[in-house]
């Protein structure tokens, strides 16, 4: 497939619902969108899903749009690729920059699924019909609040809840988490708010309220204090910012820094590398789940069919579009069942249908390059 064109569009989707993490809260969210055409005509979109700001990591919507139009999209326009992993080392000179990285690749996932008439799933090798799906809460004002939509969840069949959480706001609401429900598959995310210097006693208190596990509390760039707070800790450590590359999970493997991880496509730069760390993690007995950055429809859509590997063992972050945004850039969008369960589509290219009328609605900036 010859690539003849690609365009790369930021969009800003307004948020129904703010969205606060221990890094900062999330009102919009922007969005970069990139869209491939091939000289047969086929057409693949992807999703780089960086947010307005750096705060979960280095690139921003911005950096995606730069990267993209300056490095990336030059790399590979009007050349010819017969897989996805040509077209990667296209680019792969580019260092980091793997929010943007992800957008470019899954699009060409797009096309060349549809080239080969076959699904995401196939082509990732997913074996599960469904994937099973937990709930991310943020940071709200009153415990009360928390509570609450912990039971509204729960009654909707989300099979774990996931709390967010930062100093202050942690022990207190696990404790009362607990008490009122003292079974659930609970467990936390620090998204890197915590240190060991200052705060072990915390994590320590916390290790007691039997989490099925402890997201990212220590800084974004440390796997070794992560593996000195592993040996402290009975809850399973799972890294999420510390882990941009097989490399590192590698890294926080041998050094005993998590027993589980959370694999984002866009944190670590496609659908690629997150089957390398999870073959890897397959391979050395640490489980995975796929993880969010609050992506549309069309970001989700590799998410899903990813995430119905073997070794994608816990539930995934993937609350629908309804808990953030009044629409999809898909319709229909993927539903959350009654088992807490989303069918995992088995139909050629991305299992769903692209609304090109509201990417251009919400699109705020536009760059395209041609053969
Ligand atoms: O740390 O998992 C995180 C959202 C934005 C930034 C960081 C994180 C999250 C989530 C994802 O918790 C929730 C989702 O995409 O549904
Ligand atoms: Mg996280």
């Amino acid at each position: 497939m010859r690539i003849d064109s690609i365009e790369i569009l930021k969009l800003a989707l307004p948020m129904i619902h703010s969205f606060e993490t221990s890094f900062g809260r999330l009102e919009q969210k922007d969005t970069v969108i990139v869209k491939v055409t091939t000289d047969d005509g086929i057409v693949g979109y992807g999703e780089s899903p960086a947010f307005h700001a750096p705060l979960y990591n280095p690139e921003t919507a911005d950096t995606c749009m730069l990267m993209l139009e300056k490095f990336l999209a030059p790399a590979v326009i009007g050349k010819n690729f017969d897989t996805p992993e040509e077209f990667q080392s296209g680019y792969c000179f580019v260092v980091g920059n793997n929010m943007a990285k992800t957008g470019l690749e899954c699009a060409f996932w797009h096309a060349y699924a549809q080239q080969q008439q076959k699904s995401l799933k196939e082509l990732f090798g997913g074996i599960r019909e469904s994937i099973p799906v937990g709930e991310s809460i943020g940071i709200k004002t009153s415990i009360d609040e928390t509570l609450d939509e912990i039971a509204q969840r729960l009654s909707e069949g989300y099979v774990r809840i996931k709390v967010k959480i930062k100093p202050g706001w942690d022990i207190e609401l696990t404790e009362k988490i607990r008490s009122r429900f003292p079974d659930i598959p609970l467990m936390l995310d620090g998204n890197s708010a915590y240190t060991l210097e200052k705060h072990l006693d915390t994590l320590k208190t916390l290790d007691r309220f039997d989490l099925m596990m402890f997201e990212q509390p220590l800084a974004e760039d440390d796997i070794i204090d992560h593996a000195t707070l592993q040996k402290e800790l009975a809850t399973p450590i799972c890294l999420d910012e510390s882990i941009k590359s097989v490399e590192d999970a590698r890294k926080a493997i041998q050094l005993g820094a998590c027993k589980i991880i959370n694999i984002k496509p866009g944190r670590v730069g496609g659908m690629i590398e997150s089957m390398n760390i999870h073959d890897l993690a397959q391979r050395n007995a640490i489980g995975v789940w796929c993880g969010g950055l609050l992506e549309s429809g069309i970001g989700r859509a590799f998410n899903i069919a990813i995430a119905s590997k073997e070794n994608y063992t816990y539930p995934a972050d993937m609350s629908p579009y309804q808990f953030f945004y009044k629409e999809d850039l898909i319709e229909p969008s993927f539903m959350v069942k009654s088992d807490g369960h989303i069918d995992v589509p088995t139909e050629q290219g991305l299992g769903y249908q692209i609304k090109e009328d509201r990417i251009k609605k919400y699109t705020v900036a536009r760059t395209h390059l041609r053969a």
